[in-house]
């Protein structure tokens, strides 16, 4: 059975005084061990999240629901979509993605009103402040020097990719058939997501058994990709997380993908490398990881980093043999 037992919370505002080197203990074990965490006293006032939750559930009852119901009585009676894809290959969710960084696409994302668009451009500086925070935080525990995860993530741009990815998961009456997100691991760095505080669904993996996130209000649970595995050497893993279709309430989650560059070359930091056991994390370019992800994300994260390192081998045989 899924339990929340000692799910990681972390208040943040405890950072600032006597209480922060055990924060900053819970923080370390959370990265550590989970892969997940929840923070409380962010810094991202509740009323903008309350505003970001009102306009994001209106904007899904007047422009997308009519849609998604369209999919769902299709998907329930014929066991597959409008393009022949199974049920047990698709996800039960709706979806809209906004780009931040390098530069904002939210103009061009139809259907949104103006007020909405500057709600959740709002949101979403606080959320970059925020996930930079968040990394100094990390470099702290992890011995690293203050900014080398954010330099780490800046591409020839100088910029991270940051993108929103808004979703509805809708009542399902048939969560044997369709999962709400099917399990994966993130490819990108740093994840906050704003999910419903009364709409559970959201489970990780750990130690072989699925734990549910739970739901709190105002609260931003903080998840780590591999990109952060890789750098950080594996002492932070990036852990697999599912979202179950719920059979009563529509479940709203706002994830923020904080991501390296594209053109950002990532590669264990040399500080957590040690020298004896040998780099077991490859080097690459961020971009050419997200091409194989996209084609592979429901699927263990292993092979992406074995395919990459086997072509390290194979280019450093090349130059040997040169
Ligand atoms: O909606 C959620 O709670 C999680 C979404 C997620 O894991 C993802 O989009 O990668
Ligand atoms: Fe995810």
């Amino acid at each position: 059975m899924a339990s929340t037992l000692s799910f990681p919370v972390i208040d943040m505002g405890l950072l600032g005084g006597d209480e922060r080197p055990a924060a900053m203990e819970l923080l370390r074990d959370a990265c550590e061990n989970w892969g997940f965490f929840e923070i409380l006293n962010h810094g991202i006032s509740k009323e903008l999240m309350d505003e970001v939750e009102k306009m994001t559930k209106g904007h899904y009852k007047m422009v997308r629901e009519q849609r998604f119901l369209e999919f769902a009585s299709k998907t329930l009676k014929d066991g597959c979509d409008a393009q022949g894809v199974k049920a047990e290959n698709l996800d039960w969710e709706s979806t809209f993605f906004v780009r931040h960084l390098p530069e904002s696409n939210i103009t061009e994302i139809p259907d949104l009103d103006d007020d909405y668009r500057r709600v959740m451009k709002r949101f979403a500086a606080e959320l970059e402040k925020l996930a930079e925070g968040l990394l100094d935080l990390l470099c702290e525990n992890l011995g690293l020097e203050k900014g080398y995860l954010a330099r780490a993530f800046r591409g020839s741009k100088g910029a991270p990719t940051f993108g929103t990815k808004v979703s509805s998961y809708p009542p399902c009456p048939r969560p044997d058939l369709v999962k709400g997100l099917r399990a994966h691991t993130d490819a990108g760095g740093i994840i906050l997501l704003f999910q419903d505080d009364h709409v559970s669904g959201l489970q990780l993996l750990k130690d072989g058994e699925w734990v549910d996130v739970p739901p709190m209000r105002h609260s931003i649970v903080v998840n780590l990709g591999d990109q952060l595995e890789v750098i950080t050497n594996g002492r932070y893993k990036s852990v697999l997380h599912r979202v179950v279709a719920q059979t009563d309430g529509n479940r709203m989650s706002i994830a923020s993908f904080y991501n390296p560059g594209s053109d950002a070359v990532i590669f264990p930091a040399p500080a957590l490398v040690e020298e004896e056991a040998g780099g077991t994390y490859p080097k690459f370019v961020f971009e050419d990881y997200m091409n194989l992800y996209v084609r592979h994300k429901f699927e263990d994260k292993e092979p992406r980093f074995e395919a990459f390192k086997s072509m390290e081998r194979e280019s450093s045989k090349r130059i040997a043999i040169a």
